[in-house]
């Protein structure tokens, strides 16, 4: 087909449909829109200041009273039971000891879940906060948190398929 007996067919299928035709120059700057919005989306982060509140805060690298060691293995934390006690700044060393890629997220169950969620519908996006800590296989790395408050607080791997099994639990006592 030419040119101009395409453009013709687009025409008529835009009156038969009942959609007008888009200029390039808004194809554009809605594909943009869509990559900008995307962008954002990808640094999406659940832990608001009141999730904060509840489950402590990002630790002070200066304020580190311990250092407490979790192996991640395929699909388990070890270990998966964690006591702390309130007001300490713990340092995880947290070791991928399995052959896939794991996350650890510490957070509300509310919170977990809303990652989980969003890993299973949006595998693309990543989503990133101090309270979080994505890892290949053998790498090892730090995640600092502050307890200030009593009460069980959960961490989880959120990737699908990892979530069920994958889940601990710190309980910070008085
Ligand atoms: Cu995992």
């Amino acid at each position: 087909m030419t040119k101009r007996g395409k453009q013709a067919s687009r025409k008529a299928a835009a009156r038969k449909y009942g959609f007008l035709e888009v200029p390039l120059i808004i194809r554009f700057a809605f594909l943009a829109l869509t990559l900008y919005a995307t962008h954002t989306f990808s640094n999406v982060s659940f832990n608001d200041k009141e999730a904060n509140a509840a489950i402590g805060k990002p630790g002070d690298p200066s304020k580190v009273s311990r250092i407490i060691k979790i192996t991640m293995v395929d699909y388990m934390f070890l270990p998966s039971e964690i006591d702390v006690k309130q007001g300490e700044t713990i340092e995880f060393v947290i070791k991928n000891g399995g052959n896939k890629k794991h996350e650890m997220i510490i957070d509300t169950m509310t919170n977990l879940r809303k990652y989980a969620k969003m890993r299973r519908n949006h595998p693309e996006i990543k989503t990133t906060g101090q309270n979080q800590v994505p890892l290949d296989p053998d790498e090892r790395k730090s995640l600092r948190w502050e307890f200030t408050k009593t009460g069980i607080i959960d961490f989880a791997c959120p990737l699908p398929g990892h979530f069920k099994g994958m889940r601990g639990k710190i309980n910070v006592e008085n």
